[in-house]
């Protein structure tokens, strides 16, 4: 029998899910949630702080190794901010903010209901999310204890003793390494009434929201978090004002690609004001956000709302280990490791969004499962390179590769290939379109969607590709990994499309691949 297997003390997902909703309301109730093997005579390998995507991934790929690991979290469950305050949450609201643009977009028409000026709630989504993501949480327990045998300490904050000692709900561990797997947290807003009830972040937003926002949000950023929770609010009907010191989508690495999303977005109503610096969020007398002062390259301003949303990126959680370990930290505080994940301090390792950037959930499980190699003696490198990336606006946006002006800075036979072709009538032509698409490309042609291949005409191979529509992301991580292996116009001309599919590009070099000089279509 697999280990750990069928155990008579095991709990099914329903009763994890009871357990953690408990330890939730009242950690201190239900106290640290214990599965250590006791009678194991052998020492841990590593002891992971932290049990996000990091340490779980890395936990899981050193039992798989054979070693023995302890992973412990001061949450009631293993998996981390992901699915308790981030990716999930995330694709709840830009799920939402799809599917309400598709409803305002045929607001009367067919069975939509008449959404005009009508705003729905931010709150009620919230609140389906918080009693919905126990769900996912008690998955997380079920599968690490009963499936991937972890050994886990949880409901618990660590505290590191030394190289390696930590102390856990009132018991003291060793083991041969430590791991850190410690996360980040939303960077504070420096401006004074930060405090004020009603700025929100996208972790107090999902615990702390106590009442509908009203017609008026105002959101402080321009990256991912801002754009996605933004484009949300946008869609409930809100106005939403960004404020972004920058560009916003800067990430996005090809122009018109850049652009198709952001033409969008201005489009759902979202006023983006660039160069703007917040001086101050003024209070009521209960304490609540009454408006925001901004500084604007246009002159001050003064925004009347009652809900502010800020995401000005993320900060390591690293102070705890530069205090007991005098790790060494960059400018913007991530530990610092070298290629095997080892930090400073000789024998402990770092994984996740506490290594800094990229902080997403590829680079945390494959760096949390790659120091988990180097525990157990391997000769590891990772170095995060060339990875596909997307976000979300109210569509999915997916690249990888280059962008076309730096592809025609890197090559000079570059050839392009995207829908809506170059034409006289621009967007206003009824393709690409694909599943959740397909009702714009019949009635508002310019809503469904841009994707675009950048090729080198020379060698034939695929430099980048770029898709605003929807469920493409997927087959960008596969596309991805063949794009690095050298995939050329002639291979994709031989894969077989699932037609009618969001990534046109197979088809599109089908049409070309027998040109021996590739031409733009
Ligand atoms: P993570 O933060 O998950 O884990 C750290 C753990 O350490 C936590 O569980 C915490 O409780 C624990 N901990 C902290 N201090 C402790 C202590 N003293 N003792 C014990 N435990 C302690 N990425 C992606 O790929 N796709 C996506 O869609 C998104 N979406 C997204 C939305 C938003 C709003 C954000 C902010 C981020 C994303 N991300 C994302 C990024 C992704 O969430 C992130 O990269 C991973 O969750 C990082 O996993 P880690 O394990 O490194 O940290
Ligand atoms: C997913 C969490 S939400 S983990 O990466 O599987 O641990």
């Amino acid at each position: 029998a697999e280990p750990g297997r069928n155990r008579a003390d095991a709990l099914s997902v329903a009763q994890w899910k009871e357990k953690i909703e408990r330890a939730l309301a009242c950690p201190q109730a239900v106290g640290p949630i214990r599965n250590i093997k006791d009678e194991d005579p052998r020492p841990f390998d590593a002891i992971f702080i932290g049990g996000g995507a990091a340490g779980r991934f890395g936990s899981a790929y050193l039992r798989a190794m054979g070693g023995r690991q302890l992973v412990i979290d001061c949450w009631p469950f293993l998996g981390g901010a992901c699915p308790h305050s981030a990716c999930v949450p995330h694709h709840v609201f830009s799920d939402c903010a799809a599917e309400l643009m598709l409803a305002r977009s045929f607001s009367g028409e067919l069975w939509f209901p008449d959404l005009r000026e009508k705003l729905t709630s931010i709150k009620e989504v919230v609140d389906l999310f918080r009693k919905g993501r126990t769900g996912p949480h008690a998955v997380m327990n079920y599968q690490s204890r009963e499936q991937l045998d972890i050994e886990f300490l949880l409901n618990a904050p660590a505290r590191i003793l030394d190289r390696h000692t930590v102390e856990a709900g009132g018991e003291i561990f060793r083991a041969r390494h430590l791991v850190l797997t410690l996360g980040a947290e939303a960077a504070p807003l420096e401006a004074p009434g930060s405090e004020l009830v009603g700025v929100h972040n996208y972790a107090t937003l999902v615990e702390t929201l106590d009442r509908e926002p009203g017609a008026t949000v105002v959101v402080i950023g321009g990256g991912k978090t801002a754009v996605e929770y933004g484009c949300f609010f946008n869609a409930t009907g809100r106005r939403v004002i960004m404020l972004v010191r920058n560009r916003p989508l800067d990430m996005i690495p090809d122009r018109e690609t850049r652009a198709y999303a952001l033409e969008r977005m201005l489009q759902q109503g979202i006023e983006i004001i660039e160069g703007a610096d917040v001086v101050e969020i003024v209070g009521d007398s209960a304490r609540r956000v009454a408006r925001v002062v901004a500084a604007t390259p246009d002159g001050p301003i003064e925004i009347e709302t009652d809900f502010v949303f800020h995401a000005l990126g993320e900060r390591p959680r690293s102070r705890m280990a530069v205090e007991a370990l005098g790790v060494e930290i960059d400018a913007k505080g991530a530990v610092i490791v070298d290629e095997a994940l080892q930090t400073s301090a000789p024998g402990v390792f770092a994984a996740g969004d506490l290594i800094g950037s990229p902080m997403e959930m590829f680079k945390a499980r494959k760096s949390g499962a790659y120091a988990a190699r180097a525990v157990m003696g391997e000769k590891v490198s990772y170095r995060p390179r060339d990875w596909p990336d997307f976000l979300h606006t109210h569509y999915e946006v997916s690249w990888l590769g280059l962008g076309e002006e730096d592809a025609r800075e890197k090559f000079k036979n570059v050839v392009v290939m995207k829908l809506p072709p170059d034409n006289p009538d621009g967007l206003n032509i009824g393709l690409p379109a694909s599943d959740r698409t397909m009702l714009y490309a019949m009635a508002r042609p310019h809503m469904s969607g841009f994707q675009k291949l950048i090729l080198d005409g020379d060698s034939r191979r695929v430099l980048g590709a770029h898709h605003v529509g929807y469920g493409a992301k997927d087959g960008f991580q596969y596309l991805n990994a063949l794009v690095r292996g050298g995939l050329t116009i002639d291979q994709l001309a031989e894969m077989d499309e699932l037609f009618l599919n969001p990534t046109y590009f197979i088809q599109l070099a089908r049409l070309r691949a027998g040109q021996p000089n590739l031409t733009n279509l």
